[in-house]
């Protein structure tokens, strides 16, 4: 990779001192994974869709995959969006990439055209490696359109498709192994301004995390994780996740859809153990488990983050799977915190735990000021640590304003601190709406229905949702001549080629928006307002 701004590095002391701490450990992926397949050898690594591959057969398939990709012309450094659904093959795919020294940018299954071409012109991505029809969405040809309009990139693959077969069974070939501190593939972030930012993770830093993250959550060989959520996303991917349940030497099982019939159907056929959702999603299997004829007896934990998790959906948790409850609050930026096994309960369903590592850094800081607030009180959060980045992939101005001088991520969180360090999340800072764990930045949404000729001004706010937590909640001033639906803008937006949880949920035409005081040009204060306004209607 060139230029400066794709990967901020940690400083040389601060690198020195999590070397000798123990948690980078120099290691790359592909060798983690080489390790892996020594020591577990024919246990199950991965089950899906009829597909059932041991360590050693996972460990082969990326092995060719790797020098498949390498013969298609793929060289060290470049960079591939991914978007595969929740397919065993999503493994070998991703455990080649990074053999191959190629970077995967994880998109999810819900993207679409619009976002799929800026992470391919945003990363300079050289492929797009991808699925054809995923539950009615033809992916190989939104890949295409893609890959006509984004210059650098020069193929597209498709998952099943008769090359990419005779890619995967390319020989296997030595390979240089990447540098464990170099960049190993690049996250999504949730976003707040204009598009999404990617996230660059090292090698190091992600194993680091992945290895704390099977430990808290004491995944064993005898475990077995169903991956619910989409896979690519930080959370099902490492907290502790497929990548967790690898590293335990346990079974991942790959559902198709996180609905409760699917989910409930896998646990009981596969005997899953442990898994992770989104609040919206706890509350419909606590639900469904009250009519469930499947047998849930074999699960013993489920993770629930992404969102805040209610109190009240928090203490039916257990009694309803007949499991233990484990908050996480993570991001994909770094930090993760987890309620502990050994948590009280108070602790375990108040709080969303407590971080990850000892050198994961806290501030808690007024928001205006910057200044640490007393104990206990609420505060934006900031961190920095062994696995939190220090700037985003090429963006030196949003840098700027996301991390502090000192290295800090503003997480644009508000969080209360307990005297045990555990984190209670109160709140958020951020232009953000969280969607039952889905993120929508309302600049992003603002900016795809401004393109509409009769919008003369938008704003995004979230509204309360009691499924979902909050849903989206477009204002829209329209022309002087234009006469706007609401029906009308949402499918402009569809059609502009959006992830679908993007569109707004709701949609109110104005006249004018309320005079904020500040002026014209502060549309956070605007964003307040209107949120304040839509709460009471
Ligand atoms: C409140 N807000 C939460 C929680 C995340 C593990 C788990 C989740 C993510 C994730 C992740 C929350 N309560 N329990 O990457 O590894 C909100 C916060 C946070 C943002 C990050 C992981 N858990 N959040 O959700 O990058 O606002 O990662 O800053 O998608 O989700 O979103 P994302």
């Amino acid at each position: 990779m060139s230029g400066n701004h794709d990967h901020i590095p940690w400083p040389p002391d601060v690198a020195a001192r999590y070397r000798a701490a123990g948690h980078w450990r120099g290691q790359s992926f592909g060798a983690a994974l080489t390790s892996l397949a020594h020591r577990y050898a024919e246990r199950t690594a991965v089950v899906g869709g009829g597909r059932r591959w041991s360590f050693t057969e996972l460990d082969a398939r990326a092995h060719r995959i790797a020098a498949g990709l390498v013969e298609a012309g793929l060289a060290p450094g470049e960079r591939v969006v991914l978007q595969l659904p929740n397919i065993p093959e999503f493994l070998p795919v991703v455990f080649g990439l990074w053999r191959a020294g190629v970077l995967p940018v994880f998109a999810l299954p819900a993207h679409r055209h619009s976002e799929l071409r800026h992470f391919a012109a945003h990363s300079g991505a050289a492929a797009v490696l991808t699925v054809g029809v995923h539950e009615r969405h033809d992916h190989a040809a939104t890949a295409r359109a893609v890959a006509a309009e984004v210059d650098s990139v020069r193929q597209v693959l498709v998952v099943g498709s008769a090359e990419f077969t005779d890619l995967a069974a390319t020989a296997p070939r030595e390979l240089p192994d990447p540098d464990p501190e170099g960049v190993a593939f690049l996250q999504l972030s949730g976003g707040s301004t204009g598009l999404p930012k990617l996230i660059p993770r090292t090698h190091d830093d992600y194993l680091y995390s992945v290895r704390e993250s099977a430990r808290i959550c004491a995944l064993r060989p005898d475990s077995v994780y169903l991956a619910a959520l989409p896979v690519a996303h930080n959370y099902p991917l490492s907290s502790p996740g497929v990548l967790g349940a690898l590293h335990a030497g346990a079974t991942t099982v790959m559902a198709p859809r996180p609905d409760a019939d699917t989910a409930f159907r896998l646990i009981e056929e596969e005997r899953v153990t442990i898994t992770g959702v989104v609040p919206p999603l706890a509350a419909a299997w606590v639900q469904a488990a009250a009519r469930t004829e499947r047998d849930l007896s074999s699960l013993e934990v489920l993770l629930v983050g992404g969102a805040k998790c209610g109190r009240e959906l928090a203490e039916r948790i257990g009694p309803a799977l007949g499991c233990r409850l484990q908050q996480v609050f993570g991001m994909a930026e770094g930090l993760v915190c987890y309620t502990r096994p050994d948590d009280g309960e108070e602790t375990v369903l108040g709080t969303q735990g407590r971080p990850l590592s000892p050198d994961d850094e806290i501030r808690v800081v007024d928001p205006d000021t910057g200044a640490e607030v007393a104990p206990g009180r609420t505060g934006a959060l900031l961190t920095r640590g062994p696995y939190t980045i220090r700037g985003y992939f090429r963006a030196e101005e949003h840098n700027a304003a996301a991390f502090t001088p000192d290295g800090f991520y503003r997480t644009g969180d508000l969080v209360r601190r307990t005297p045990s360090g555990h984190l209670e999340v109160v709140g958020r800072a951020k232009e953000q709406i969280n969607r039952g764990g889905e993120k929508v930045a309302a600049e992003e949404v603002e900016n795809h229905l401004m393109a509409h000729p009769g919008v003369l001004d938008a704003a995004v706010v979230a509204v309360p949702d009691p499924y979902l937590g909050e849903r989206t909640c477009a204002y829209v001033v329209p022309t002087a001549e234009a006469s706007l639906t609401g029906p009308e803008l949402r499918t402009f937006v569809r059609t502009r080629g959006v992830a679908a949880f993007k569109v707004p949920d709701l949609v109110r035409v104005v006249e004018r928006f309320p005079v904020t005081g500040v002026g014209k040009t502060s549309k956070r204060e605007l964003r307040v307002a209107l949120a304040a306004l839509a709460r009471e209607e």
